[in-house]
């Protein structure tokens, strides 16, 4: 076949360019595109590229084939599998340009709406809203930056970003890890929180690693006398790394259970989940909590969940009781700024995040220069946290 390669700016020039030379009945036998540098690297083009030909010639060895009514040569040509791939690059560039263009008005009529924020950082506070974080506080981290950096500094990247960090961990109280400070006597930790945020999982996590990594005595106690699919549940994680396990469902019961792990170093505490809206069975568990009288308790909230849910769960448990916060799923969030939005206003420390399922590896001290890394990675945040496991 005698062929021959066509390149342009964009796919459809070169396709042009190949019905011009070849006509309508050209095969398409390749199609590429590459960047190609120029002016010593420091300007990029990008090509595609066409091989194509003017189809086979007849073998006169062969009988000629029954004539067969034959399609419209241009859906000849959009049939073919390079064909094909022709159209696909072409709505892919569409896509993208159209992706382009709607960033660029959501930039356009975010920038409109505050004209407070200086041109040459609103590419930041635009990310820090993409990534829900709350239109105040980030105005306000960003008018902090202007006031701290000299102008010639605001257009330095990496700069720009480290200056962000510091602000978010500014704003987002940490408390650290779950530490033991008293010398005789276990430490109790309790997790509260609303339905299927991920408590058993996360109570799993902290007994798997206090116990297997930190060579600690932990004692396990659940209140989830609703379900036996939850005591099911912890006594598996129980049964697995050696811990005692009790499972109590009135507040002398509970005191009872706690004197008789009194050899232990750490006792957590699991609860059964509770609807914010239920104030019943919010005012059981606090019954439940002064019988405990833990050392702390942490309420586990999922990013999953919208703010609006997150902030009526704090107001609802912090009536019960909340020391710190954990928040789970972040593997699963779409924006994890809600984080430093909640945590922020409650003004509660931050302990842990959970990063998936698996116990006991998916969960990490709740750091604020991590959370600030994970907001400033934005779409790559997953990928981020997948590659730190
Ligand atoms: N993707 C993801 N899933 C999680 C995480 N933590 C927990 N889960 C899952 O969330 C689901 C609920 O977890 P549980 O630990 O049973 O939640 P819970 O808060 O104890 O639920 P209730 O006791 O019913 O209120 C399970 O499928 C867990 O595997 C996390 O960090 N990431
Ligand atoms: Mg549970």
């Amino acid at each position: 076949m005698d062929y021959r390669t066509f390149q342009a700016g964009t796919m459809s020039a070169a396709l042009a360019e190949v019905k011009h030379e070849l006509g309508p009945q050209a095969v398409i036998l390749h199609t590429r595109s590459f960047v190609k540098n120029r002016w010593l690297g420091l300007r990029r083009k990008e090509v595609f590229e066409i091989t194509a030909g003017r189809g086979a010639r007849p073998n006169p060895t062969l009988r000629p084939a029954p004539i067969k009514p034959q399609p419209d040569p241009r859906r000849q040509l959009l049939e073919s599998p390079a064909g094909q791939n022709i159209v696909m690059t072409g709505l892919f560039q569409e896509v993208t340009g159209l992706k382009a263009m709607v960033q660029e008005l959501v930039v356009h009529a975010n920038r409109a709406r505050c004209p407070q924020i200086p041109e040459e950082l609103f590419e930041y506070y635009s990310q820090l809203i993409q990534n829900q974080v709350a239109e105040e506080l980030a105005a306000d981290m960003i008018k902090t930056i202007q006031r701290q950096i000299r102008p010639e500094y605001a257009r330095q990247a990496d700069f720009v970003r480290q200056k962000i960090a510091e602000q978010i961990e500014r704003h987002l109280p940490s408390s650290g890890p779950i530490v033991r400070t008293k010398a005789v006597g276990p430490h109790v930790v309790a997790l509260i929180g609303p339905t299927g945020v991920g408590k058993t999982t996360t109570i799993a996590k902290l007994a798997a690693n206090l116990k297997l990594r930190e060579k600690r005595r932990v004692g396990l106690v659940t209140l989830d006398t609703y379900r036996i699919a939850a005591i099911d549940q912890l006594k598996k994680y129980a049964d697995i790394i050696g811990s005692p396990l009790s499972v109590v469902g009135t507040p002398e019961d509970l005191s009872a259970a706690l004197r008789s792990m009194d050899d232990c170093e750490f006792i957590l505490i699991d609860t059964a989940g509770r609807s914010p809206n239920d104030a019943l069975k919010l005012s059981e568990l606090k019954g439940l909590l002064a019988a405990a009288k833990p050392d702390e308790v942490h309420l586990v909230l999922s990013t999953t969940a919208s703010q609006q849910c997150v902030e009526l769960a704090i107001a609802r448990f912090g009536e019960v009781r909340v020391d710190k916060i954990i928040f789970t799923k972040l593997d699963e969030a779409a924006h994890v700024g809600v984080v430093l939005n909640v945590v922020h206003k409650v003004n509660k420390g931050l302990s842990y995040l959970t990063t998936g399922q698996d116990v006991p590896d998916d969960i990490e001290v709740g750091q604020p220069r991590r959370l600030a890394q994970l907001i400033l990675a934005g779409p790559d945040a997953q990928l981020m946290m997948r590659q730190n496991r």
